[in-house]
């Protein structure tokens, strides 16, 4: 019998990815899942100006090139497989499209960088103070989350003429089989959605006067959304129903199924764009201290919780990499990570959450703002400048994995990282010295490993809960495991103090 391969349609902060993942010996105690990367194009924000000399510019997503990489993929992994036993869509969260009342796209998406939220959230709580809103979503407040958006965008021509919303992955997936639905893991990041009933919070949204019959009926991962529309299957050149599965569809919540881990003592840092440090639950915590440390619980697959916290993550070396670049120096990465091996760590740290590093920009400038401020010498070098980052990104992680296991009461054991950041050999190891954990590294696919895993499930290929998946996905990996070094942990510690007294004096 053919081997079933599934085309996993991966769409990051700056790149999207179709990876087909062909299932061998489903079935049988050897079942494992081959990946292969059909298709990358790039992605990143588009600064498009608005109406009038004086209208601003405002940050969006190019939505139609990515449609057409993904079927140019779906092309390419529909030849590459034989005949696709499915696709399955995620990407980055709360970004989404308006649709008229004839269902056509309103407008490009607005990339959750734009400014637009600055001041928002502040006018939500005065209406729905931030304690009621977290009691009920459970949701860190990020100023991009949908709901600030959606507020935002309030007395907007667009917004006024929109019937639909639908999240960045379901818009594909409309466009791909005609059906408007809000998968859960990511509708758990809008902000309107109840954390405890994996329900839309209507009357959160009607307080918030943001119209209801926008969101679409919801839809739990690993379904059956639809099938390809005739003519466009044909067009992939697939000749009989195709059919799309919902997935995890918010990048992190596939990724986390990927996380190789056995058992429950486990922490995972999904690292890409952004680094998702956490743990899964089999409840929300829903705390006052866990509000206020900004954990989110986010809708995991098969009724798991997210519950995580956002580092600024690899976009801090991404934009200072794209800054000198532009300014002409020399800066390939390779180059870049070697070199910071060879500085002195722990020189220079800074608080990477801090919003200063959310926009695109001149990161290194940021960084030496921010070392100034909390009476550091800035980093010197280019070397230095990644040391910084990898180092205050270890930090972040040793801070959010201590405080995610205080908060919901859950020892841990083992860090695994899982994303391109797997690829970054010296955080790694930075990431075991300073949570004082192992750290197992891999898949560097993880967001398309689990997306192709409960698609199988879904199509019958593989049976059994996340344990189960998460074995299949293991046994066709190449993991690397780091152990971290007993003599750090002192100076970890010593750095956390150094920039926590720093953060109080700057307070004052
Ligand atoms: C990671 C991610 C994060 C989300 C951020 C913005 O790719 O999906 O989980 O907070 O992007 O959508």
């Amino acid at each position: 019998p053919p081997v079933p391969a599934f085309a996993a349609v991966d769409l990051g902060a700056s790149s999207g990815r179709v990876i087909v993942g062909r299932v061998l010996d489903a079935g049988t105690d050897g079942a494992r899942v081959d990946l292969h990367e059909v298709t990358r194009f790039g992605n990143g924000p588009v600064g498009v100006p608005r109406g009038g000399p004086d209208g601003g510019t405002r940050l969006h997503w190019d939505v139609l090139a990515l449609w057409r990489g993904v079927l140019d993929g779906l092309r390419a992994a529909n030849r590459e497989a034989g005949a696709l036993a499915g696709v399955g869509v995620d990407s980055w969260a709360v970004d989404h499209g308006l649709l008229d009342a004839d269902g056509a796209l309103l407008g490009n998406p607005v990339h959750y960088r734009d400014a637009r939220t600055a001041g928002v959230p502040e006018r939500v709580f005065a209406t729905v103070p931030a304690a009621e809103l977290y009691a009920r979503t459970g949701l860190q407040v990020q100023p991009f989350n949908t709901v600030f958006q959606l507020v935002a965008a309030q007395g907007e021509a667009q917004l006024a003429a929109a019937r639909r919303l639908l999240l960045v992955p379901d818009l594909l997936g409309a466009w791909l089989t005609g059906e408007q639905v809000a998968e859960v893991t990511n509708a758990s990041t809008t902000g309107l959605l109840d954390a405890s009933t994996r329900t839309w919070a209507t009357d959160l949204a009607v307080r918030l006067g943001v119209d209801t019959a926008l969101l679409p009926p919801l839809r739990d991962p690993g379904r059956l959304l639809g099938h390809v529309r005739p003519d466009l299957a044909a067009d992939l050149g697939h000749h009989t129903p195709l059919p799309v599965w919902t997935v995890g569809s918010h990048d992190t919540a596939s990724a986390v199924v990927a996380v190789p881990a056995q058992g429950e003592d486990f922490a995972y840092v999904s690292c890409g764009t952004w680094s998702l440090v956490g743990l899964e639950l089999p409840a929300p915590v829903l705390s006052e201290e866990s509000r206020t440390a900004n954990f989110t619980n986010e809708a995991g697959v098969d009724g798991t919780v997210r519950y995580l916290k956002n580092v600024m993550g690899l976009w801090v070396l991404s934009e200072s990499v794209r800054t000198w670049h532009e300014a002409g120096l020399p800066a390939e990465l390779p180059d870049l990570l070697a070199a910071a091996a060879r500085v002195p760590g722990l020189t220079t740290v800074v608080d990477l959450d801090d919003p200063a590093f959310l926009p695109p920009g001149d990161m290194p400038a940021r960084i030496a703002a921010a070392a100034d401020a909390t009476g550091q010498t800035p980093p010197q070098s280019q070397a230095e400048t990644v040391r910084c980052i990898l180092d205050s990104l270890a930090l972040a992680y040793r801070r959010a994995v201590r405080q995610a296991s205080a908060l919901a009461d859950r020892e841990v054991r083992v860090v695994h990282l899982v994303g391109g950041g797997v690829r970054n050999t010296l955080l790694c190891r930075l990431t075991a010295d300073a949570t004082g954990l192992p750290v197992v590294a891999g898949p560097v696919e993880g967001a398309a490993l689990g997306n192709v895993l409960v698609q199988a499930r879904a199509a019958g290929v593989l049976d059994g809960d996340l344990a189960a998946l998460r074995a299949v996905g293991a046994r066709g990996l190449a993991l690397t495991r780091y152990e971290p070094d007993p003599q750090a942990e002192a100076r970890w510690r010593a750095a956390e103090q150094r920039l926590a007294g720093a953060a109080v004096a700057l307070a004052r």
